[in-house]
């Protein structure tokens, strides 16, 4: 009998918009062409009974192969970040064309892309991270870039990146003409700095400091200030990484207003507290991020605004630096929290800390895993063949084993990190294999993939 299709996947539990199917994802070339039971003859055959089939996990917040704030480069390329990320079950990244100040957007888009191309394995678009709004022909080339399909604009209010409320005020009007989204990172510069310099007058500089640097009321000011712009001018906003209770209720009260906003969180605000931070000398460091983690006050409410739909995403932030001197001890082995590069890695453990705690342990499950870590990322930043195992989309699946157990050791990720933050964690459920487009990329927990 001749093939009808290319690959098809039978017996598993199909996660789909309309709910859980149990039956075959059939798949001709990059696209799904059938779901159902008996589907018939296919070039090749796999059994998933026992297993679910996902959506491809889109991770929306990425720093990939760019320069932080501080100057410190990324541990990762294109290509160590999207092999960490296919283990990890993610077929779609969004990470950040980043302009450098003086430099011109168009460049800055042509050179990341240039660097995603030679690099990744893993489907990608940008979010053009805009810092530099006096540069020549900014908004020609900004209202160039999203009409050629660049649709997400990110910025700052901190970080000596920031952008005045005038200037974001003026860039999201460009983007509200051109139909993009603008996507805040949302702390208060001014709140951050006087905290910051409170702490170091009284020589507290250990890495658990940092928390503290971080005021709640940076993060409730931000959002709010910003949920309001996209109120006034009705331009949709992407509230970035919400870590406090108050920022999910800022969040969720803009919504309720009927302002243009939506909102992720992260992992790390999901499963740690700020105590993670307390470690011997600097080792505290690997933790550290911005915003930092909170209290297990703010993980309930975290939850909660997910299960609500105030919060709609949970992305990685990934942000990669190795715990050494080119990464977060690159100011010396005596550095202060001010002195630290941000970010932990989050690529390849987003979805097995979602699954186990989604699935394995009852909180949300299969369909609202689904939405929270590919589905509404699809529909907020318009990728239309992605985040639903659907007919006519594109075939990214990733198939889970719920039986399967691990616990995360010092350094087994595959990203270029050198350190695993989740150390220590169990996690239940597990992504064995995972389909791009069709291409069998990740087989049996073995990356199968070339840039
Ligand atoms: N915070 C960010 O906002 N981005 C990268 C890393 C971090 O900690
Ligand atoms: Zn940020
Ligand atoms: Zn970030």
């Amino acid at each position: 009998m001749t093939a009808s299709f290319d690959l098809v996947i039978t017996g598993g539990q199909i996660v789909t918009p309309d709910g859980v199917v149990s039956g075959d994802v059939a798949v001709t070339g990059s696209t799904i062409a059938k779901i159902g039971t008996d589907l018939g003859p296919a070039a090749k055959s796999i059994d998933a009974r026992g297993k679910w089939l996902m959506p491809g996990g889109i991770d929306p917040h990425a720093h990939i192969e760019q320069m932080s704030g501080m100057g410190v480069m990324n541990a990762d390329t294109f290509e160590t970040a999207t092999r960490s990320a296919a283990l990890g079950g993610t077929t779609s990244v969004i990470s950040f064309a980043a302009q450098a100040k003086g430099a011109r957007l168009a460049d800055t888009v042509a050179d990341y892309s240039a660097r995603a191309a030679r690099g990744a394995m893993i489907d990608y678009a940008f979010h053009m991270t805009v810092t530099d709004t006096d540069v020549a022909d900014f908004e020609t080339d900004l209202a160039q870039l999203i009409a050629a399909g660049n649709r997400s604009i990110k910025v700052f209010t901190t970080y000596n990146i920031q952008l005045t409320d005038a200037q974001i005020i003026a860039t999201m009007k460009i983007a509200r003409a051109q139909g993009a989204l603008v996507c805040v990172h949302a702390e208060t510069d001014a709140i951050l700095s006087d905290a910051k310099a409170a702490l170091i007058t009284a020589g507290k500089t250990a890495p658990h400091y940092h928390a503290a640097s971080h005021p709640r009321m940076a993060e409730i000011e931000a959002v709010e200030r910003i949920c309001r712009f996209a109120e006034y001018l009705g331009q949709p906003v992407m509230l970035f990484h919400i870590s406090t209770s108050q920022g999910a209720a800022a969040v969720r009260a803009a919504r309720a207003r009927g302002a243009p906003v939506w909102a992720e969180t992260c992992p790390h605000y999901l499963f740690m507290t700020e105590d993670i931070l307390r470690q011997p000398g600097l080792e505290g460091g690997k933790w550290m991020c911005s915003p930092p983690q909170r209290l297990a006050a703010d993980q309930d409410a975290l939850w909660e605004a997910l299960d609500a739909g105030d919060l709609q995403i949970v992305s990685s932030d990934h942000a990669p630096y190795r715990f050494d001197a080119s990464g977060k001890l690159s100011n010396g082995p005596d550095a202060g929290f001010p002195d630290i590069a941000n970010g932990l890695p989050g690529l390849e453990t987003r979805l097995p800390l979602m699954f186990d705690a989604m699935i394995s342990q009852g909180r949300g499950g299969p369909e609202a895993f689904a939405r929270l870590t590919a589905t509404a990322a699809a529909d907020i930043y318009g990728l239309p063949k992605k985040g639903r195992l659907e007919v006519g989309m594109d075939a990214d699946i990733t198939l889970w084993d719920p039986d399967k157990s691990k616990t995360y050791g010092a350094n087994d990720l595959h990203d270029n990190v050198g350190y695993n933050p989740w150390e220590g964690r169990t996690i239940k459920g597990w992504p064995t294999d995972v389909w791009l487009r069709g291409h069998h990329i990740v087989q049996d927990s073995m990356l199968n993939a070339v840039p």
